[in-house]
């Protein structure tokens, strides 16, 4: 059950920019209201209050307090009437200078004059409502707002214009047109053409199942530009795990020192590495918790490990493969691993070969954290490791959302299971009934068949002001 489904009749208001010190502030209005308490608290620079604001215009002015007539801020106003606007209501943003007190003071003007203060992603899930956008362009948005990088910037433009939309109203028409189909046969049996029409079903859903496979084939690369990949380093104390983390970082995040176990609590830290954005994290190398706050480190390092899209396993080079080092190489079993061997400013002790005596297959850069030596190395080797050589194309449709990643999965499951039951010559009803379910599934996608408590989950996510 939904406990709080907003309103869409009454008007809404919030900050759209962010708080703190800025150029310009925006508060935005959606509904109904809008542009009569924009009439009420705006006096146009030509000195009278202007009664007719016309749509799409900029006009500029001062925002008073109609009660006390106190100037509030110098603003420039923009006037949408709906349909023509982001929630298809009317809209109306007040510009005014950025700073906290300016804006809030505006906010509350409004408020007071019956607008109400808007939920996390209000104008967006307006806009959905409303038709002005389907749900996979208002993730877009939210995507946009939240890109760490260039790449996840330009496949979220690409969704928000509609193209991965297109590409799943295609596979919409394949399924319609088998489920359409079915239904003929169903309810004409008689006509004596069941095996042509069963062949046709049959190609439409190959058809579908294509497209969509072609689409869940690149799916890991775009969740990986969305979300980040996730890297995590280990290996026994001091070999320099943290040192390495504040490498790639750029920066000093974690205490570095020749104390062994210096790390206590894993470290996570979001970065970019040669564009690909990801999930950093310093696990402790203590193997044996000597208390309950090790015991715990140990506890989270080893839950990291076994999430981990690529372990960065790091030795130095100045040591000798130890009993630790294997019980750490028996952990990571069939793990994702790139060998890191660190300290390579020092006399080298540590030879390749006694890491492929266990780790035959995996790749091992030398690096020093000290000296910076090999780190571009280590980059470009931790990138074609998560891409596994290939270059994300980011003009093509990519899913990036791992919501969208499951429906298609769920998607493609009904229609193995329609094809199958069509070989076997199973009842065409249990057939009709899994393409609903295959078109159910692509539905809850773009929000074609979605319940309100999706899109409670998917909207708070937002900020106020979108
Ligand atoms: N010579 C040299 N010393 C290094 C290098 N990287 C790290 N160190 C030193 O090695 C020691 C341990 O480094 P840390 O980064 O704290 O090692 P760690 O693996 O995080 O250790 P724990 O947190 O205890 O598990 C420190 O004294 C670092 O200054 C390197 O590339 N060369
Ligand atoms: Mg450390």
């Amino acid at each position: 059950m939904t406990k709080n489904i907003p309103q869409m009749d009454d008007t809404i208001a919030a900050i759209a920019t962010a708080i703190g010190p800025g150029g310009i502030g925006i508060v935005r209005i959606s509904g109904p209201l809008a542009i009569k308490i924009a009439c009420k608290i705006f006096i146009s620079s030509r000195g009278k209050k202007s009664v007719r604001l016309q749509s799409h215009r900029v006009y500029h002015g001062h925002i008073c307090n109609s009660d006390t007539n106190d100037v509030i801020d110098e603003v420039l106003i923009t006037i949408m009437r709906g349909p023509k606007s982001y929630t298809c209501e009317d809209v109306v943003e007040i510009s005014s200078h950025g700073g906290l007190m300016a804006v809030k003071a505006i906010l509350e003007l409004v408020i007071a004059l019956g607008a109400r203060l808007a939920q996390p992603g209000e104008f967006t899930r307006r806009a959905f409502l409303n038709g002005r956008l389907d749900l996979v362009q208002a993730e877009a948005v939210l995507d946009i707002i939240q890109a760490k990088t260039q790449s996840s910037l330009r496949v979220s433009t690409h969704q928000l214009k509609g193209e991965l939309t297109l590409q799943l109203e295609k596979i919409r028409t394949d399924l319609l047109e088998a489920y359409i189909r079915l239904e003929a046969l169903v309810n004409f049996p008689e006509d004596g053409i069941e095996d042509r029409g069963r062949n046709e079903v049959s190609s439409r859903l190959l058809d579908a199942k294509m497209k969509i496979n072609t689409l869940l084939a690149e799916s890991n690369q775009g969740r990986l530009l969305r979300e980040g990949a996730k890297l995590v380093l280990c290996g026994r104390p001091n070999v320099g795990k943290s040192s390495l983390l504040n490498v790639l970082l750029k920066q000093p995040r974690a205490i570095v020192s020749e104390v062994a176990g210096t790390t206590r609590d894993t470290i996570e830290e979001s970065a970019q590495i040669n564009g690909i954005p990801f999930q950093i994290v310093d696990t402790a190398g203590i193997l044996e918790p000597r208390d309950i706050i090790e015991e715990e480190a140990v506890k989270r390092s080893r839950l990291h490990m076994q999430s981990a899209d690529l372990v960065l396993l790091t030795f130095s080079a100045s040591e000798r493969i130890v009993k630790d080092d294997m019980k750490i190489m028996k952990f990571l079993e069939g793990q994702n691993i790139l060998v890191v061997i660190n300290k390579s400013d020092l006399p080298s002790i540590l030879l390749d070969q006694d890491i492929k005596a266990f780790l035959p297959q995996h790749k091992i850069v030398r690096v020093s954290a000290a000296t910076r030596a090999g780190i571009n190395e280590l980059e470009s080797a931790i990138e074609q490791n998560i891409l596994k050589g290939r270059t994300v194309d980011t003009t093509q449709i990519l899913l990036t959302n791992t919501r969208h990643i499951e429906a298609l999965k769920n998607a493609v499951e009904f229609i193995i299971e329609s094809e199958q039951f069509l070989q076997n010559n199973l009842s065409l009803e249990f057939i009709s009934e899994n393409l609903k379910d295959a078109l159910a599934a692509l539905d809850r996608i773009t929000g074609r068949d979605v319940d309100a408590d999706l899109l409670d989950n998917i909207f708070s996510t937002f900020c106020i002001g979108k």
